[in-house]
């Protein structure tokens, strides 16, 4: 519950900012405990205060790399005040209760960045500081931790409005972020020290070492737990770029995980041909329709049982890895037989929330992209209502849009994706490679339906979809000229529909 502060032990580098909370915790009657610099620093604002070395009856040694670290400051600080024997011990051996631990470390990074010694930046590791840091937040229950100069105003907080009474949740909040503090710590003494590879590579114990990274010349490691995901029956080891691609193939098929059985083949982390049709054969055979030259090596997945019959059909397409949530014995039997083939029974398991790539000198994190655009999302902005069909293909083209790289127009027909332009810098370039796909694989274009990711800047795109012969367009909407290009679908009877969400990747 809650508990006041009444005593306070005081170890800080940097002094900035220390003057306001020391009056004040005066102001409370907190009795002051501190070491040198911050125990001078503190006399000479003519507030009261007890050195440690006369808590201790040990001075200060080996020229300051032992001041705190003692039994009866360490006694003070993690004692349990509901425990009888520790109660009995702090009276024995004349131990001072501590309620409050304030510590700056020495600032280890600074002192690196400075280009400093070794000697001065080892130096620099602070022990009885990170110590005290510690023994505070484990004993949060009875202890408040103030584990740096970002708390300050926190704990300024608490003495001035809550006379340095604190709750049990606020003790734990401050011990987190004491953690976190003691955590980077750590980890920049680490960083500093590891220069060596073989550290790195023993560090990765968790990881797997894959055989290169996405060039031979490149090593390349997986952390995550594959076998979570899938059962491998068959074939080698698993590359960096195959790890890739199944990546983008599971992550595609979950949109349609609960549809008619449908096939994706993917070609560097892009599906190249997905098919829905009432049996797995013949989803295969749509796919690999779609565009049977870069469904050569790729990767294929399904949403359902994988039986004798696609087995057969898949047989004489050279893949690199076959994924589906189970097969047929026989279909199994039949893929294997090429001795390179990867084949993975993927496991129903849910994918992590978070994406997390490197940027620059760090880390981009963000929210997966789990908005799959529904039929409730579509408004229609046009003058001509999509069909019913027209409706399906356009949710059918949005789900590929979604998983494909930006920028990205997708060209669907009867629950088969046609064509797509992928990863272009301009949406005119994408929409001009997708006519130009559909054209070379023999597709007729009238009546086919178009996803594109992102908003249209400018009406070109609608004109030339149109006259390649798309009759319905799904796209989020949002450009100030929306107008020109609704204006345009309305004077040629193509039917849009807005659906407020963009769905960029790259
Ligand atoms: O050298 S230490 O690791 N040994 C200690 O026992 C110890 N106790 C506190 N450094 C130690 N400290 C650190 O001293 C604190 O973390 C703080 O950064 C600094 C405060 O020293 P002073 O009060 O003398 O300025």
């Amino acid at each position: 519950g809650t508990k006041l502060i009444q005593s306070a032990l005081i170890s800080v580098f940097s002094k900035d900012g220390l003057e306001p909370i020391v009056r004040k915790l005066h102001e409370q009657n907190v009795t002051i405990y501190s070491t040198g610099g911050t125990e001078e620093f503190i006399n000479n604002l003519g507030i009261p205060v007890v050195p440690v070395e006369e808590v201790t009856s040990f001075p200060e040694i080996l020229g300051g790399r032992v001041k705190t670290l003692h039994p009866k400051i360490f006694g003070g600080i993690l004692n349990r005040q509901d425990n009888e024997t520790d109660i009995a011990q702090m009276k024995d051996f004349e131990i001072p209760q501590i309620d409050l631990v304030i510590v700056d470390l020495y600032p280890f990074e600074k002192t690196v960045a400075s280009g400093a010694s070794e000697q001065d930046i080892i130096e620099k590791i602070d022990i009885g500081g990170i110590s005290l840091i510690r023994a505070a937040a484990k004993n949060f229950n009875d202890t408040v931790i103030v584990a740096s100069v970002n708390e300050y105003s926190i704990l300024f907080d608490l003495i001035s409005t809550q006379n340095g009474a604190t709750t049990l949740e606020q003790r734990k909040l401050l011990a987190t972020k004491a953690f976190h503090v003691s955590s980077n710590y750590d980890t920049a003494i680490f960083n500093y020290f590891n220069t060596d590879e073989t550290i790195f590579k023993a560090s990765i114990d968790n990881g797997q070492i894959l055989r290169y990274g996405e060039n031979p010349h490149q090593k390349g490691f997986f952390f995550g737990d594959f076998d979570k995901m899938f059962t491998k029956v068959h074939g080698k080891e698993l590359s960096y770029n195959n790890l890739l691609d199944v990546d983008a193939a599971v992550n595609l098929i979950l949109e349609f995980k609960n549809n008619e059985p449908t096939f994706a083949i993917l070609k560097h982390n892009n599906a190249c041909g997905l098919a829905t049709r009432n049996n797995m054969k013949d989803a295969y055979l749509a796919a690999l329709a779609g565009d049977p030259t870069s469904a050569f090596g790729g990767v294929l997945i399904a949403n359902g049982k994988i039986d004798l019959a696609t087995a057969n059909e898949i047989n004489s397409l050279f893949c690199e890895v076959v994924i589906a949530p189970s097969y047929d014995d026989e279909a199994i039997a039949v893929l294997s037989e090429k001795k390179n083939r990867i084949i993975l029974i993927q496991h129903d398991v849910e994918l992590p929330s978070r994406q997390v790539r490197t940027a620059l000198n760090g880390l981009l994190i963000q929210d997966r992209n789990n908005i799959t655009d529904a039929k409730s999302d579509l408004k229609v902005v046009t003058n001509t209502t999509p069909t019913e069909q027209e409706i399906d293909d356009l949710l059918f083209a949005s789900k590929i849009c979604k998983n494909t790289k930006s920028n990205t127009i997708v060209f669907a027909k009867n629950s088969t994706l046609v064509a797509s332009g992928t990863g272009q810098t301009s949406r005119v370039d994408a929409l001009k490679q997708a006519i130009e796909k559909a054209t070379t694989f023999g597709f007729d274009l009238n009546g086919a339906v178009m996803a594109s990711d992102a908003f249209f800047p400018f009406p070109d795109c609608v004109e030339i979809a149109h006259n390649a012969g798309i009759t319905a367009v799904i796209q989020p909407g949002g450009s100030i000229k929306d107008e020109l290009s609704i204006n345009f679908c309305n004077e040629n009877k193509v039917a849009m529909v807005f659906t407020g969400t963009r769905h960029f990747k790259h």
